[in-house]
């Protein structure tokens, strides 16, 4: 065993031994999709069950009172995978040979808000955080933004980290894809586990397409199974919609679902898609017409840790359309942040 690895006993599957230590990175981390996070990572769910890791946690000097409470929380977890544990405020801390990063740490969009204000108080954040990852992280990294706007701030990341390959800086789409598989699960009378291949095109905004058109239902074509009128009606309008209704519902932005989705997509990066097709948002190299560096949401498989963008799927006019949305909104929103684009 090397540095670090021991040896687990008391588990279901008997004696087997622990990996090395992985750096896992998380920003915002005493915010409400951290505290649901932090949980999930340190119990396995994300990594492996043989996979310890090193938590590295970034907040802004006000959240740091906090951000201590949660430390002293996740030790009194006692979990076995957890092997050590770094709370900061300077992000060359935070990522210091970081090997996965979850990109949280942001301003959640207010009442008063809108798009626009939205990018410009939370882009600025990203520029220091892209600029700290290319000087420390490992340089095989992977990236997930979610802190929003997540397509854009990823972009303004990998843009200031030119000596990281862009294809390491994701943004999450996942929670939009687990949307609309428990939309089609609900309304099929099934197990979200039956849903197949449905995924997101485009922006993490009300504008993003959950294309149904590949998606089986318990092995059966889904749009054989669901009509277009719903498919094209409350369907899109409930997964576009959903993260308003559930701040209308709770009086607070989703926090356990977030964190759930973050999971499942670096989960899947890390691990495997085993075959089926996953929403995740990263730069475009022209796939689709979707101009180049766009971060935007594409059907993907996972394999051997890396991302591949399934290329070959046939585009409808109404998908079409959907995409050209996604495209010029990402655009405007790229011209917004030009200047913090290095
Ligand atoms: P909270 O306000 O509860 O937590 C955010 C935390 O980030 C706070 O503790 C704050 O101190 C910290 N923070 C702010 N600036 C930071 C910086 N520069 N470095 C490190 N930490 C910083 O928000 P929460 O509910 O956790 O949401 C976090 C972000 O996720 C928001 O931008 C939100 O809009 C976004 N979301 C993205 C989703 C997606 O699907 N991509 C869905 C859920 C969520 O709305």
């Amino acid at each position: 065993m090397g540095r670090g690895a021991r040896k687990i006993t008391d588990n279901d599957a008997g004696d087997y031994e622990m990996k090395e230590p992985i750096r896992v990175a998380v920003t915002g981390a005493a915010g409400n999709i951290g505290y649901a996070l932090l949980w999930r990572i340190a119990s396995g769910d994300c990594f492996g069950t043989n996979q310890p890791v090193t938590l590295q946690l970034l907040e802004i000097p006000a959240g740091m009172q906090r951000l201590d409470g949660v430390i002293m929380e996740l030790r009194d977890s006692a979990f076995p995978l957890v092997h050590d544990m770094v709370g900061t405020d300077d992000p060359r801390v935070a990522f210091e040979g970081a090997d996965a990063i979850f990109l949280v740490g942001s301003r959640p969009r207010t009442k008063d808000m809108d798009r626009s204000d939205l990018v410009a108080a939370n882009g600025p954040i990203f520029v220091g955080q892209g600029k700290a990852i290319d000087a420390v992280a490992s340089p095989d990294v992977k990236v997930i933004t979610v802190g929003n706007p997540c397509n854009t701030n990823a972009l303004i990341a990998n843009a200031n980290a030119p000596s990281i390959p862009s294809r390491q800086f994701t943004a999450m789409t996942r929670l939009d894809q687990n949307r609309a598989v428990g939309q089609m699960a609900e309304r099929a009378g099934v197990t979200a586990s039956e849903i197949r291949d449905v995924f997101i095109w485009g922006n993490h905004a009300n504008t993003m397409y959950p294309d149904p058109r590949f998606a089986t239902v318990d092995g059966k074509i889904a749009t054989e199974i669901f009509d277009t009128g719903w498919l094209q009606g409350p369907f899109l309008e409930t997964v576009a919609t959903r993260g308003k209704a559930i701040i209308v519902a709770r009086g607070a932005s989703s926090a356990a679902s977030a964190a759930s989705a973050a999971i499942d997509h670096m989960r899947d990066w890390w691990q495997g898609s085993n075959g089926r097709i996953v929403s995740m948002a990263l730069p475009s190299e022209g796939w689709y017409g979707v101009p180049e560096g766009l971060v935007f949401s594409f059907p993907c498989r996972c394999e051997n840790g890396d991302v591949i963008v399934v290329e070959d799927l046939p585009v409808d006019s109404f998908a079409q359309s959907k995409i050209d949305e996604n495209i010029t909104m990402l655009l405007e929103e790229r011209e917004a942040v030009s200047e913090l684009l290095g």
